[in-house]
């Protein structure tokens, strides 16, 4: 779900709130002025070609006109500042969500996919994961938000509003997630070729769940029992996967690309891009180019048997 309209947290309905105070302003403001038009025109005087011309007007005080100018012009003085008001009080609202034991994540944007690292209560990173987040319901969440080479956005309009990632300028954006459900963001500044394929999801689950997710996430890949599997992840050590790949218990730290360890609990690659099924991870090992042209990782051509030994790994990544 990707709305702005449904809120799942504080912050997200303080801002829908807001726009509907706003909405409700202009759409009355908008109504007023269609009125005064309409009266305007009805009340005009009819004249045709015989009729003689009427130059009383000109000497005519205008002071029931002046009235209405000024009275409208009052109006909407006060009303463009009462906008500001809530505005102004909306931002302190939004600013003052209680923070105590939040959860703290730090989040990059790289073109064009989201690293998140987890961190833990004292601020040691714990695990590292792209793309698919997942927060406890009614817990805070802090995310430090940085970004790797160009501006991003990040936007989860169920969660809260946008907030900029700037190269070398660190932010942070608060929320709580009250309502139970996945949440859709996406970049919401153009950030070049792919920005369009650049989603993640915020999975606001019960404590409980979260916890087990967590304790998942913790941990490092285990060695596959299969011969297959195990071959499949000597492919992966042999190849430039390594480079730029990290699986955790294994040899592989690359950074440049996402973190694998947990890829099979993912439910989509390539940020939002592809559901990931093993077809897919074929298609974009193959050739990740032709799926997300731009994208900084390169094709990999492997004979059959080798390719299917890797996926095999990869699904094992549970
Ligand atoms: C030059 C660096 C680089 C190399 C080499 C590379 N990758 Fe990637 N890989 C990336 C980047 C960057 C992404 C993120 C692309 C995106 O989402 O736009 C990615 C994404 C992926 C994903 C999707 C992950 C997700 O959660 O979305 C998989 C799976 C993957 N790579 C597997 C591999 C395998 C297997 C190899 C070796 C055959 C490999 N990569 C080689 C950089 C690399
Ligand atoms: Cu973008």
């Amino acid at each position: 779900m990707q709305t702005a309209l449904v809120p799942a947290g504080v912050q997200a309905s303080r801002i829908l709130d807001l726009w509907h105070l706003t909405l409700a302003v202009c759409c009355g403001v908008f109504a007023a002025i269609l009125l005064a038009c309409l009266i305007a025109v009805v009340r005009a005087p009819r004249a045709n070609r015989a009729t003689p011309a009427d130059l009383s007007s000109i000497d005519r005080p205008e002071s029931r006109t002046r009235f209405w100018v000024v009275a409208a012009t009052c109006v909407s003085t006060l009303l463009l500042f009462g906008l500001l008001l809530t505005d102004v009080l909306t931002d302190r609202a939004l600013s003052r969500l209680p923070i105590d034991h939040a959860l703290r994540i730090e989040m990059t944007g790289y073109q064009w996919w989201w690293q998140a690292k987890y961190l833990s209560d004292a601020g040691a990173p714990e695990f590292t994961l792209a793309n698919e987040l997942h927060v406890p319901v009614g817990r805070p969440v802090i995310i430090s938000l940085k970004a790797a080479d160009v501006i991003h956005t990040f936007w989860v309009p169920n969660l809260h509003g946008k907030k900029d990632m700037i190269p070398g300028r660190d932010a942070t954006i608060e929320f709580r997630a009250d309502v139970a459900g996945v949440y859709r963001g996406q970049c919401a500044e153009f950030c070049g070729y792919e920005h369009a394929l650049m989603a993640f999801s915020i999975s606001a689950d019960p404590p409980a769940r979260y916890e087990v997710w967590a304790a998942q996430q913790r941990q490092p890949a285990t060695a596959p029992a299969e011969e297959v599997a195990l071959h499949g992840r000597d492919v992966f050590l042999s190849q430039d996967c390594a480079r730029c790949h990290t699986v955790r218990g294994t040899a592989a730290n690359g950074t440049i690309g996402p973190d694998l360890t947990h890829l099979a609990s993912r439910q989509f690659i390539a940020a939002g891009t592809l559901s990931n099924n093993r077809g897919n991870l074929a298609g974009w090992i193959i050739d990740p180019r032709t799926l997300k042209p731009g994208t900084v990782m390169p094709g990999t051509r492997l004979p059959p048997a080798e390719l299917q030994a890797l996926l095999l790994w990869l699904e094992t990544l549970k």
